[in-house]
């Protein structure tokens, strides 16, 4: 069976309990049941984590290697400053969705450069707790194209 990591960086533990009006009322417990549900109906296994440390971070993707299939990462503040997280999806050769709940685009100039989109296969933001679905649906389609 397709097995995929999403991966929460930095701060994502406190959605849905400051700042409403940029990430939205959607805790990420609510965010974990939609895609437990998601994954049902695309019949994948998923393991749904969050960190706030760069380190642990790290030691989930390396970890991912030879247990599952692709990673979706919300890698928040690290995707505009991690070198060593770019490092990592590269070294562990499995694709990445690289996620975001804000529109990175249309905020402020330092969140536009990601180090996480020169090794994703793609990227999904703006479109709220919505992504992560979205980006399951995508890597399902990207691990198995003819299904
Ligand atoms: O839009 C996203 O998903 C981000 O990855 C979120 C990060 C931000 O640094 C990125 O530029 C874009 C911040 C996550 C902080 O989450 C909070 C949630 C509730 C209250 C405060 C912060």
């Amino acid at each position: 069976m397709t097995s995929i990591l999403i991966l929460n960086g930095p701060n994502l533990n406190l959605l849905g309990t400051r700042q409403p009006e940029v990430y939205g009322s959607t805790t990420l417990a609510d965010i974990e049941a939609m895609c437990r549900a998601k994954a049902q109906e695309l019949n994948i296994a998923l393991a749904f984590d969050q960190e706030n440390s760069e380190g642990a971070l790290l030691d989930h993707i390396h970890a991912a290697r030879g247990v599952h299939d692709g990673i979706i990462l919300n890698a928040g503040a690290y995707t505009h400053t991690s070198v060593a997280l770019m490092d990592a999806i590269s070294s562990v050769a499995l694709p990445v969705v690289e996620l975001h709940l804000s529109n990175i685009h249309a905020r402020e100039e330092f969140r536009h450069n990601s180090y996480i989109s020169k090794v994703a296969v793609g990227v999904i933001c703006g479109f709220g707790a919505a992504g992560y679905p979205l980006a399951m649906e995508a890597l399902a389609g990207h691990l198995a194209p003819n299904e």
